[in-house]
């Protein structure tokens, strides 16, 4: 597995914290929830009676797998019983995490394709664990996952899959090639047929759980724009987006998710501290910062922050941070979209939606978005 080092992951930490908690308003940036403990924390959160979002997301998923693999290989063809698949195709996931929705398609693919690769890039070592795992289950999965923050840091689609080959040819591991392989890249590979027997494979992107939901608008373009340039024609975006509270969603149902009766929530968002303490030897009390979530209609945002409960100085490597009392750290937004909201961010982002599966209160839409 490819791996951050943890040095140059701890410097990264310690840029977000000296960036984040120097800035005004003070901020710390999502993805440092997700050390181990916070991973794990965010899996029992989607286990909670009022975080609706995975449990629905993971319905459509069950409902639809086979519909949205059709949908993706043959835009627009009518839905036949025996459906066979034109093309090869691999699976690759942006924040895959543990990918337990992620099982129900990829499931589903190994009907349509006995042998499949599935890339899941996820900025959690241990989360990709759990990915990796999947293949002990779904037979024919082979997982290539790699560690790399999706935002900021470089990472590669492959666009080969995992099909028999004559014996004796190289395996698709020495064509799927992460960024630290230092190894040149200059060799030509598809021009020659009998070092190439692989045909190229289509590939079909996830991002789902709603993570696209923690960026503003602008860096949600830039993300699914550098994830459109890793794309060829053929190749498509599976975008996983929870709605905008309406007539069915009452907006109570969406902030009750970000504050549940048993304090899940709450102690993942102070786990950012308490991380902050195991990385940095900063020294956070946590039981001087409280949980807030609150719904900010102009922005359509639930928002995360923590609370400093009274006038407080905090040492993090040499700095002081100082906090006045009922001052805030906004540590998460969750942008919540409308239809028309998602349909203008895939187009100026160079994808073209091609169906959207919603669940019958329309809490959740799973968006397939081609490139053309
Ligand atoms: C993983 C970003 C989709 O915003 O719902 C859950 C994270 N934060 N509870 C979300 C989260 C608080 C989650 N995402």
């Amino acid at each position: 597995m490819t791996t951050a080092t943890p040095v140059s992951l701890n410097e990264a930490v310690l840029n977000e914290a000296i960036t984040g908690l120097t800035a005004t308003p003070k901020t710390l940036a999502p993805w440092l929830f997700y050390d181990e403990r916070g991973s794990q924390l965010f899996e029992d959160i989607t286990d909670l009676p009022e975080y609706y979002l995975t449990r629905t997301e993971r319905a459509l998923f069950r409902t639809h797998a086979d519909d949205i693999l059709r949908e993706f290989l043959t835009p627009g063809a009518p839905s036949t019983q025996a459906f066979r698949s034109p093309d090869t195709f691999t699976i690759a996931e942006l924040g895959a995490g543990s990918a337990s929705k992620t099982g129900l398609l990829l499931q589903a693919a190994t009907r349509l394709q006995p042998e499949i690769l599935y890339q899941p890039i996820d900025v959690s070592a241990s989360a990709l664990e759990a990915a990796e795992s999947l293949a002990a289950t779904i037979p024919g999965l082979h997982v290539h996952p790699q560690v790399a923050n999706y935002v900021t840091d470089p990472y590669t689609l492959s666009h080969t899959t995992w099909v028999a080959t004559r014996p004796g040819a190289p395996g698709p591991d020495s064509r799927t090639r992460d960024s630290q392989d230092p190894r040149p890249t200059d060799t030509p590979r598809s021009s020659d047929p009998t070092s190439d027997p692989t045909p190229r494979a289509r590939v079909l992107a996830l991002y789902i759980g709603s993570s696209i939901g923690n960026f503003s608008p602008d860096e949600a373009q830039a993300i699914l724009r550098r994830l459109r340039s890793h794309l060829q024609p053929g190749d498509a975006l599976l975008l996983g987006a929870d709605l905008a509270p309406s007539a069915h969603k009452p907006i109570a149902t969406v902030l009750s998710a970000y504050d549940d009766a048993a304090g899940v929530t709450a102690a993942f968002n102070l786990n950012v501290l308490a991380r902050l303490n195991r990385d940095l030897d900063a020294a956070f009390s946590l039981d001087r910062f409280v949980h807030r979530a609150r719904w900010n209609a102009n922005e359509s945002r639930i928002e995360m922050h923590l609370e400093s409960l009274i006038p407080q100085t905090v040492h993090i490597a040499g700095q002081r941070i100082s906090f006045a009392q009922f001052e805030t750290i906004h540590t998460e937004n969750s942008h919540k979209f409308t239809d028309e909201a998602l349909t203008h961010l895939l187009t100026r982002s160079g994808f073209t939606p091609t169906r959207t599966f919603h669940d019958p209160t329309r809490s959740f839409a799973l968006t397939l978005a081609h490139t053309l």
